[in-house]
């Protein structure tokens, strides 16, 4: 089955498919909620979540492309404010296509957005890029991100997972070395285990394809087709308390789990896929 719902103001779609719900925004094309079975939720969404004035949705998953991050001076010399994470978070999607089956439920969201790329010196030659976020529920959650044209990209599904307590939370199995990037450092690890007591902030590259978050009642598994990198996330305390969309209690409660496509170097067509799984 397939509606249109509202969160608030906020214009959602809504799937089901047998027990299992799905909530898309249109703003962002940002899945905020997923329920394999009634009232078990595996997404996280801030209580304090806005998106007005042109705020990105603080939690789901929300889409970052054409960059990952804030595009940093080396590689924006001239130093433009660019937003964080790109361009399209903040951008309203269109319903494209709509497909239910036996199998379960799909939708695509389309968005067209006049991009000129950030590295280019040419004024005035954006050109028009399509975008399309393919989502399906069935005995999973699919998420499929697509762009035709052969630009250079970055792009990532950030996924905010809901924990019961962050604290006793793991993420496996992750490759040894990774990018530390709160103190910018290569760092090398003895175990291929992420656990959390104070800020995280990593660049993994070369993860595996199948990911597993352990929490205290349940497990999820995050697969991973056509990405080169895993980002972890969790801003702990001070840093959450100087961040609007979030309360005091906020960092105990999700863990980010980002598959990326982070290399600046191929102008390959995108085509990212994350599936999420109760395990
Ligand atoms: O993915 C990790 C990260 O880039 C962090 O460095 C942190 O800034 C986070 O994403 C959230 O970014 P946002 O733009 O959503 O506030």
């Amino acid at each position: 089955q397939l509606g249109f719902a509202h969160l608030d103001d906020l214009p959602c779609l809504r799937l089901q498919f047998g027990q299992a719900t799905a909530v898309i925004a249109l703003y962002g094309a940002q899945v905020l909620s997923y329920q394999p079975r009634n009232n078990q939720e595996i997404l996280w969404l801030s209580p304090l979540a806005t998106w007005h004035n042109q705020t990105p949705i603080r939690g789901g998953v929300p889409i970052c492309w054409p960059w990952f991050g804030a595009i940093s001076p080396i590689l924006n010399p001239e130093q433009l404010a660019l937003p964080n994470h790109g361009l399209v978070r903040t951008q309203l999607w269109q319903l494209k296509s709509k497909h239910c089956s036996a199998e379960g439920v799909s939708v695509t969201l389309e968005t067209t957005i006049a991009y000129q790329p950030w590295f280019s010196k040419t004024p005035n030659t954006a050109t028009k890029i399509t975008l399309q976020l393919q989502l399906t529920l069935a005995q999973q959650l699919q998420i499929n991100l697509r762009c035709n044209d052969a630009i250079v990209q970055q792009a990532a599904l950030h996924s905010y997972f809901k924990v019961d307590d962050i604290s006793q939370t793991q993420v496996q199995p992750l490759p040894l070395t990774y990018i530390d990037t709160t103190c910018a450092q290569v760092v090398t690890s003895k175990a291929n285990t992420a656990t959390f007591c104070t800020e995280v902030d990593r660049i993994y590259q070369h993860s595996e394809p199948m990911l597993k978050i352990q929490n205290s009642n349940l497990s999820v598994g995050i697969e991973q087709i056509g990405h080169d990198a895993t980002v972890i996330w969790n801003p702990w305390r001070e840093r959450s308390a100087k961040m609007t969309d979030l309360t005091e209690q906020s960092y105990k409660e999700f863990i980010c789990v980002e598959t990326a496509k982070l290399a600046l170097d191929t102008a390959a067509p995108l085509n990212l896929t994350q599936h999420i799984t109760l395990l």
